[in-house]
């Protein structure tokens, strides 16, 4: 295989917040458009990617993995923030629903409460300071949702008529923190999870008929909030986190479930903070399929990375679990060099074309198809490298 397909949104560019507080302080936001500029240049000079748009597949997709009313409070709650008098570029969350507080409360009369003022519902529904609603963020997460879909979609085609093994979801923004009711950590819509239930609920006859252009009349989507997967055989699906922030997200989305493999590697003690342990192996029917892999971010080399992302992959479990197809969460802030991450002695851009390698050859892994997922990295002009690396390392080898 020499080539890949790149599924791509200007639409992306659309979520841009003024600023974050982190470290206590306000800052710029360094979840910036300005990421998605760089990895696309890249792309854009090199031969081997071919950039296509994505379809539309409505909000069903979506709705397979997130609840209905945090959908709704993704598309409404900036227009409320400012009807109520907020300032537009200050949309995020100040007061926490921490369980001391409403843990021994009915859930319903939390919620009713909760959704009596939009500091309310940011409350409920968000979970730190790095989250910022604008004007356009639906669109943009939405687009960066449609994007994975259409990967997804695109996949499914080429494993069917003998063509490409891995194709590449621009995402932004990224989605691994977020969960069935939570936006967290820049994200919103969790893009590595609803591809996975979209491949194991969706046939491809059931893609081809859900796909229309993405074209896009926002009030029309809310309306078209159902599910037309009819898949019988679920497809096991593995999920590689690579970034080098642990997916509490995905973890939480998929822990009570044998059907789907997350594995991490992460850098720790760091955000989110409270979950990434390695005591963390799955619930119920889903012990066992639950792989976490911290790492100590001042020592962590090129050479101790790689040793544990094959370690991984070659898991006696995740090689047991014997995938039909591999999802990664592609995240590029392990570089020494991120501004608000990094490995520290994760150093050598060879390492993620070796990366790349190891997710093309490892038993793990092994020959299944591959659908690369965009999430975080944050050194703006190393990125479209760090990206490239990765995917050029799997078409190499
Ligand atoms: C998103 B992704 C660090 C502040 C952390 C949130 C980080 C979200 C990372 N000092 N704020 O996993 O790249
Ligand atoms: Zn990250």
């Amino acid at each position: 295989m020499t080539r890949m397909q790149v599924v791509y949104s200007d639409d992306g560019l659309l979520h841009n917040p003024l600023n974050e507080i982190t470290g206590g302080e306000l800052q710029a936001y360094v979840e910036s458009p300005k990421r998605l500029v760089s990895i696309k240049n890249f792309i854009d000079k090199q031969p081997e990617f071919q950039v296509v748009d994505p379809n539309d597949y409505s909000l069903g997709p979506i709705l397979d993995v997130h609840r209905k009313d945090y959908i709704e409070f993704l598309q409404t709650i900036y227009h409320d923030w400012v009807t109520e008098g907020f300032p537009a570029d200050a949309c995020r969350v100040e007061t926490f629903a921490h369980p001391s507080v409403v843990g021994k409360i009915d859930p319903e009369i939390v919620k009713k409460n909760a959704y009596l003022k939009a500091t309310g519902r940011l409350g409920y529904y968000t979970c730190d300071l790095s989250v910022c609603f604008v004007k356009d963020t639906w669109r943009a997460t939405y687009a960066s949702a449609q994007i994975a879909i259409s990967a997804a979609h695109r996949l499914t085609l080429a494993i069917e008529n003998d063509g490409d093994r891995a194709i590449y979801a621009l995402c932004r923004p990224p989605g691994h923190h977020s969960s069935h009711e939570m936006a967290a950590g820049y994200c919103f819509v969790n893009n590595a999870a609803v591809v996975t239930r979209f491949l194991q609920n969706y046939t491809l006859e059931d893609m081809n008929k859900a796909q229309k252009p993405y074209g896009f009349d926002l009030e029309a989507i809310r309306n078209r909030d159902f599910s037309v997967g009819t898949a019988t055989d679920k497809k096991k699906i593995l999920i590689v986190d690579i970034d080098y922030h642990h997916g509490n997200g995905t973890q939480d989305i998929f822990y009570d479930d044998p059907s789907v493999f997350y594995t991490s590697l992460h850098g720790s003690p760091d955000y989110p903070y409270f979950t990434g342990s390695a005591e963390e192996t799955g619930r119920g029917e889903g012990v066992g399929f639950n792989l976490n892999v911290p790492l100590d971010p001042k020592t962590t080399t090129d050479e101790i990375y790689l040793d544990k992302l094959q370690g991984v992959l070659n898991n006696t479990n995740v090689v047991q679990f014997n995938a039909d197809i591999v999802v990664v969460s592609m995240g590029l802030d392990t570089w020494h060099e991120d501004p608000i991450a990094g490995m520290k002695e994760l150093k050598d851009i060879d390492t993620y074309k070796k990366m790349g390698s190891l997710i093309k050859t490892c038993q793990g892994s092994k020959n299944r198809p591959v659908l690369f997922v965009q999430e975080g990295g944050y050194t703006i002009e190393k990125l479209g490298d760090l990206a490239g690396s990765v995917l050029q390392g799997y078409l190499c080898t």
